[in-house]
């Protein structure tokens, strides 16, 4: 492959130039003339149908149903609760004509589902009976965002599911919240092989409308770390906007509990970062819909081996379900350096010679080398392989983000830790002023709370709320 179809950045030393080119030239995206609208093309399409395969088999185990809500809400229901509304009132982006005609009132193409949701949980929701109400969407939304764009990790137009549930009482609302970000959890982890931390936002970082917000947190190869997803408690704010009530068991009229959570195609974009290397994309098995390439090696000089060359390898390509490569106008190297880019986990060759030692050559995507190994033996080697890959991938990120958190005593330290590429931790109180003055005097944000503590604020020496972690983000 020519150098200008390979990926030129270094991602140690030029990361984001690094993240552009790859996505772009493993044909995962395209860019379009809106800014932050991007093709996902069938690459990254395969890649969030199997994180919605994975999620949504998780939700429906709950209880979780799906349903479709339409994309044009009104104002006057947008700014029905109008606390969750404010900080985000510049993002909104709005239809104002029909044709030619101005519509009587402004629609909004959703930047979230809260309020066109909460007004049938409305008319749907009367007894107890009807409660726990737990829906589900799989949609796009559209904030109009003004922050520089990168495609899957900020864009204007985004895929994602957005669950929201109304439940009885507080309890069950909150054993909810955390459950689904255990299950978020999971399909960073298992799915994607990217570690997080979990935790619970600060007041300044929690969704307004939210009594407190839940979410795991990723950290990039660059130092900078970006909210992976999040779940909310949303306590009784909306449904006492939307009177979303219900007669309790003795018959009295309470406000149901309710709970939203998201997780976005930005969860792509944070796997790529993690786990590519200088030659592109290095994809978990897991999540690749590419696992395993083979390519035949073929000589225009011996049809008859070449033949035979290409049928082993279309054999096992159809046992296995594996992708057959035989391009031949495109040299060997070339498909080698293509497949390299597009990150397939693990690569066969076939040749003339290996055919006669009954062998086939492997070449894992996560590290250099390769191995003979015997074509009888190949199916379940790969198998295996496949399996350690995934783990080995996950293992590797998992030990980087826990070398990189480091625990700190004062701002001056906080400091020197996110600029060295590093995550700080802390007992912290947790005040919104306290996280301006850290943000004005460090330019970190705090990520999530980790756990309790009995130690006192490091910034004010007032009780800490819990043991936070902090970084510079996305
Ligand atoms: C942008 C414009 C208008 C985020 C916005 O996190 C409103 C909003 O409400 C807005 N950007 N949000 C918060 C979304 C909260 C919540 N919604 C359901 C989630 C997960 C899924």
């Amino acid at each position: 492959m020519s150098k200008d179809l390979g990926v030129t950045a270094e991602k140690q030393d030029a990361f984001s130039e690094w993240y552009t080119q790859t996505i772009v030239k493993a044909e995962l995206i395209e860019y379009t003339d809106v800014s932050g609208c991007i093709v996902y093309r069938p690459a990254s399409f395969a890649m969030w149908e199997a994180v919605q395969a994975f999620l949504d088999a998780e939700f429906k185990k709950l209880g979780v149903q799906n349903a479709y809500f339409p994309s044009l809400i009104t104002e006057s229901l947008l700014n029905k609760e109008a606390s969750h509304i404010e900080g985000f009132a510049p993002e909104v982006a709005w239809v104002t004509h029909g044709g030619k005609s101005e519509l009587s009132e402004r629609l909004a193409i959703r930047p979230t589902s809260e309020t066109v949701m909460y007004a049938a949980f409305s008319k749907w929701i009367r007894s107890h009976r009807d409660l726990p109400l737990l829906l589900n969407q799989w949609t796009n939304v559209v904030r109009w965002e003004f922050k520089h764009p990168t495609p899957f990790l900020r864009g204007r137009e985004f895929l994602w599911q957005e669950g929201h549930t109304a439940h009885a009482n507080k309890e069950d609302a909150e054993k909810e919240a955390q459950i689904i970000l255990d299950i978020y959890k999971r399909c960073y982890e298992e799915l994607l092989a990217v570690p997080v931390l979990s935790g619970r936002k600060s007041e300044k970082e929690k969704f307004a409308g939210a009594d407190y917000s839940l979410s795991l947190e990723a950290l990039f190869p660059n130092g900078k770390a970006i909210q992976a997803c999040t779940s909310h408690h949303l306590g009784q704010n909306f449904s006492r906007a939307f009177d979303i009530s219900f007669q309790d068991v003795s018959g009295k009229k309470e406000f149901a509990w309710q709970n939203s959570w998201g997780f976005t195609t930005r969860s792509l974009g944070v796997m790529i970062g993690v786990h590519g290397d200088d030659k592109g994309l290095v994809l978990p098995p897991r999540i690749a819909p590419i696992k395993v390439v083979v390519v035949p090696i073929t000589f225009s000089k011996k049809p008859e081996v070449s033949a035979e060359v290409v049928s082993l390898a279309k054999k096992l390509c159809d046992e296995n379900g594996w992708h057959l490569d035989d391009r031949d106008h495109h040299s060997p190297g070339y498909r080698f350096a293509e497949w390299e880019l597009k990150g397939v986990p693990v690569r066969l060759e076939i040749g003339p010679r290996d055919l006669e030692k009954k062998v086939v050559v492997v070449s894992r995507r996560d590290q250099d080398g390769k191995e003979e190994i015997a074509v009888d033996n190949i199916s379940s080697h790969v198998e295996t392989l496949l399996e350690e890959i995934q783990s080995g991938l996950f293992l590797r990120a998992k030990q980087k983000l826990d070398s990189s958190v480091v625990d700190v005593s004062s701002l001056d330290q906080l400091k020197e830790v996110v600029f060295s590429g590093k995550l700080a931790r802390a007992p912290w109180c947790g005040s919104e002023e306290s996280e301006e003055e850290i943000k004005k005097v460090t330019g970190a944000k705090s990520l999530n709370m980790q756990g309790p503590t009995s130690d006192k604020c490091f910034v004010t020496g007032q009780k800490a709320q819990g043991v936070f972690v902090f970084g510079r983000s996305y």
